[in-house]
This record gives structure tokens, C-alpha cells and sequence, in this order.
């Protein structure tokens, strides 16, 4: 089981095209995040709870086709992550600055799903071999998160239709925007072990740094 592992063009041009449709015609479902001066992500979103209610289409993509594709590279069956309004996501970043600082995900997979990208965002991944011997200090260097960008890490760019699938609960990663002018647009679906409970303590904490 590979624990990064990128498919090119997973959607075809006409399906992008259609959500970006489906994604401009409700642009005003968006949040913004609060950013927490720095702290926390800075980035605009729609939760799962919006896409539930609203966005019906993105739901079936992920139930029909998403979770069958990570069970598949996962090598294992797996369920949405236990929290209705982070277990899918739509991710827009607009500004220089908007990202989400080095992190691991609070759930073990989740497949990044790149809808349009014409500001060249990327995303870093430090290996997991690499993020046990240092995930330690990740909490005692909150406040200086850039010192992970000394390790050694893959620097990926998602194209439209781009799919990325990635044990993010078990590799550091980041995602950021390097210009401005442009968009990042990407679809975010999120997995765990089959069985694996609710922790409402890390989604406190996510709700407090995120939105
Ligand atoms: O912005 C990115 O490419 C990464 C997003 C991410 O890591 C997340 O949503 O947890
Ligand atoms: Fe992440």
C-alpha cells in the first residue's frame, strides 16, 4: 500500500467543468476560515453539511466513486470520517498566504480532488517514515510551523481533474499558494478504519483553528 499516490486527469475535462459550474452557481454557500492570526488556516470553504443539504451531485461522487477509489489504495474498507461537516469539503484559495500550515489530518486518509488551478498552489509532503521521528515536535513548534520546510519533502501540483490520495493522518503536509491572481479550487473527502469513533476532542480543536 503506497501511502501518497497521484492520479492524473481521475475526472475528465467536461466532469470539472460541470462542478466548477455546479461550484460558481453557489458561491455563496463559501465560509471563510478565521485564519486565528496565522494560527489557523486561512482559506474559503464549503462544509459537508452545506454539500449534503445543497450540493447533491458532490455527495454521489463521493459516495459512489471516492470512498470505492481510497478502499481500493487504502487496501482496506474504510469509512467517511465520523463528523457529517468535515468528512467532505470544498476548498478555495484565492490569496497569496491562503494554505493550511504543516499539519496531520485528524482522520488517516483523504483523497484532495483539484477542480481548477491557476495559481499554481501546491502541496508538501514529508514522507511517513520521516514524520514519525519529528511529528513530535509538531505541537512544541506551533507557533514556527515553516521549520518542517528544512525536511525533505515531495512538492506536488494538481492540475484539473487531478487526484490525490494520501495517508495525510500519517505524513506532515501543507498546502500553499505561492502567487496572486488565480484560484486553487479542490474537492477534499476523508477516511478512516472501518470502526474507528468520533473524536470530539480533535474536532474541537479543528473547529477552533478551522471554521
Ligand atoms: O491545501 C492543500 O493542498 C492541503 C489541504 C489539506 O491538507 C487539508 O484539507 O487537510
Ligand atoms: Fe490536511
Amino acid at each position: 500500500m503506497e501511502s501518497c499516490v497521484l492520479v492524473k486527469n481521475f475526472l475528465a475535462r467536461e466532469e470539472v467543468q460541470h462542478f466548477l459550474e455546479l461550484i460558481q452557481e453557489n458561491q455563496g454557500l463559501f465560509v471563510e476560515t478565521l485564519g486565528r492570526g496565522g494560527l489557523g488556516p486561512r482559506y474559503r470553504v464549503i462544509d459537508g453539511d452545506c454539500i449534503r443539504a445543497r450540493l447533491p451531485e458532490v455527495l454521489s461522487l463521493g459516495e459512489r466513486r471516492l470512498l470505492p477509489t481510497a478502499e481500493k489504495m487504502a487496501g482496506q474498507r474504510l469509512q467517511w470520517l465520523d463528523s457529517t461537516r468535515r468528512s467532505m469539503r470544498i476548498q478555495r484559495y484565492t490569496r497569496r498566504g491562503d494554505g493550511f500550515r504543516w499539519h496531520l489530518d485528524g482522520h488517516s486518509w483523504v483523497i484532495l480532488l483539484a477542480l481548477k488551478n491557476s495559481n499554481d498552489g501546491q502541496i508538501h509532503v514529508i514522507s511517513p517514515q520521516l514524520t514519525r521521528f519529528v511529528k513530535f515536535l509538531l505541537y512544541p513548534l506551533y507557533v514556527v510551523p515553516q521549520v518542517f520546510s528544512i525536511l525533505p519533502h515531495q512538492r506536488i501540483t494538481l492540475r484539473a481533474g487531478d487526484l490525490l490520495f494520501m495517508s495525510g493522518g500519517r505524513m506532515l503536509h501543507r498546502g500553499i499558494t505561492l502567487k496572486e491572481g488565480g484560484e486553487r479550487v479542490l474537492m477534499v473527502f476523508t477516511f478512516d478504519e472501518l470502526g474507528k469513533k468520533h473524536n470530539w476532542f480533535r474536532d474541537r480543536i479543528a473547529r477552533f483553528l478551522n471554521y
